[in-house]
């Protein structure tokens, strides 16, 4: 049987579901599985925070017996491995599920395809691909991990209407309202890591943490693009680094004195074999990654942004554009912004943010 308006309904239902977890799963996705008896929603779950019980084990024990017979609503193939819990296919089949509707296939290496077979194996219908690309939109850290093996990058942006970043030589100018900065630090607790060129803290100085009420505590790793350790120990990042970490990506050549105060003040120094130019970069993702992140939002400035899409390197371009404008005299450009986007980017959200405009771009799956 094909998939069905229902099937969409459910499979949107529990793509939010899923949302709900992002950015506190670990190096596990967060996924969520819905079990549906008669039109009923008689089981939910989400992958835990830490990253298990995994969605299904948990949709299944809210459910009990009402799983016979019923349809699983799955965001991510359920795998098929006995690693730190059973396999959720195996659970599924032993649960009685007839029928699993699913939204990706994991590309781990240890499910990959297995845990359908296991399911149509034992006889159970399997729908995949239902709302894929919806899915795919929060599962793209994973995805691009496992296919690519460097975190998801999202390049956000504030442009002024006139289409610059900044003003040169004013440091921080407001160019958005107070509900995109509410919403980018919304992003930053979704992301496992935030990073940003040496020349933004030197002008800007600014914290990267996520001061939402209630999500202090999701503040993501703040990583600084330095190669040669110009980071001022005085400097609102290294005050905090005791409180939400700091990373340093420096040319391992850097002065050694300076490293070992700024290592003393509680930042951890990576040390890159190449200058933090350009080059530096895809080494230090391939490093992110192997380090289990698996989404990293970047915030500048424009050096940092124009190399990322020089070197293809986005997968996801949040524009923020505020109503004021700069003027030529001091704008601050991204180097080849629209040239770039326009080379396999797609729309695929836009909002008001109070009078800002948002626009999100991606690049697809
Ligand atoms: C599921 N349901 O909710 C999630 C899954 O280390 P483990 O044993 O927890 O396995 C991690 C892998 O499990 C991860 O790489 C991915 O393949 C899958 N994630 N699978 O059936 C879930 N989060
Ligand atoms: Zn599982």
């Amino acid at each position: 049987m094909a998939a069905s308006v229902l099937d969409h309904r459910y499979m949107a239902a529990a793509i939010r579901l899923s949302r709900t977890h992002q950015g506190l799963t670990g190096t596990n996705p967060s996924v969520a599985t819905l079990i549906v008896k008669d039109g009923v929603i008689v089981g939910r779950g989400v992958t835990a925070i830490g990253g298990r019980p995994h969605a299904e084990t948990q949709a299944l024990l809210e459910a009990g017996e009402k799983a016979r017979g019923a349809t699983a609503y799955v965001t991510l193939e359920p795998c098929a491995h006995h690693g730190r819990t059973p396999p959720c296919a195996n659970a599924l089949v032993t649960a009685g599920v007839i029928r699993v509707v699913s939204a990706a296939s994991d590309p781990d290496e240890r499910v990959a395809g297995k845990g359908y077979a296991i399911l149509r194996t034992a006889g159970i219908e399997v729908e995949e691909n239902v709302l894929r690309a919806e899915a795919a939109d929060y599962l793209a850290g994973y995805l691009i991990r496992s296919s690519k093996k460097r975190p998801e990058v999202t390049l956000k942006l504030a442009l002024s209407s006139d289409g610059f970043i900044g003003d040169k030589g004013h440091g921080q100018v407001a160019i958005t309202g107070p509900v995109s900065r509410a919403q980018v630090h919304l992003m930053r607790a979704e992301s496992d890591a935030i990073l940003v060129g040496i020349g933004t803290v030197l002008t800007d100085d600014p914290l990267l943490t996520c001061r939402l009420p209630g999500l202090e505590a999701r503040s993501p790793t703040r990583i600084v693009l330095d190669s040669r350790l110009r980071l001022p120990l005085d400097s609102s990042l290294v005050r905090t680094a005791g409180t939400v970490p700091v990373w340093i990506a420096a040319n391992a050549e850097a002065d050694s004195a300076k490293r070992q105060a700024l290592e003393a003040a509680g930042c951890r120094i990576l040390a890159t074999e190449t200058d933090c130019g350009a080059t530096a970069l895809p080494e230090l993702l391939d490093d992110l990654a192997a380090q289990g992140m698996a989404t990293l939002m970047v915030e500048g400035g424009a050096t940092v942004a124009g190399s990322l899409l020089q070197e293809d390197l986005v997968d996801r371009l949040a524009l923020f554009e505020g109503l004021s404008a700069i003027g030529s005299e001091g704008g601050v450009v991204v180097p080849a912004l629209r040239s770039h986007m326009a080379r396999g980017f797609n729309l695929s959200h836009e909002y008001r943010f109070g009078e800002d405009r948002y626009s999100e771009y991606v690049r697809p799956l």
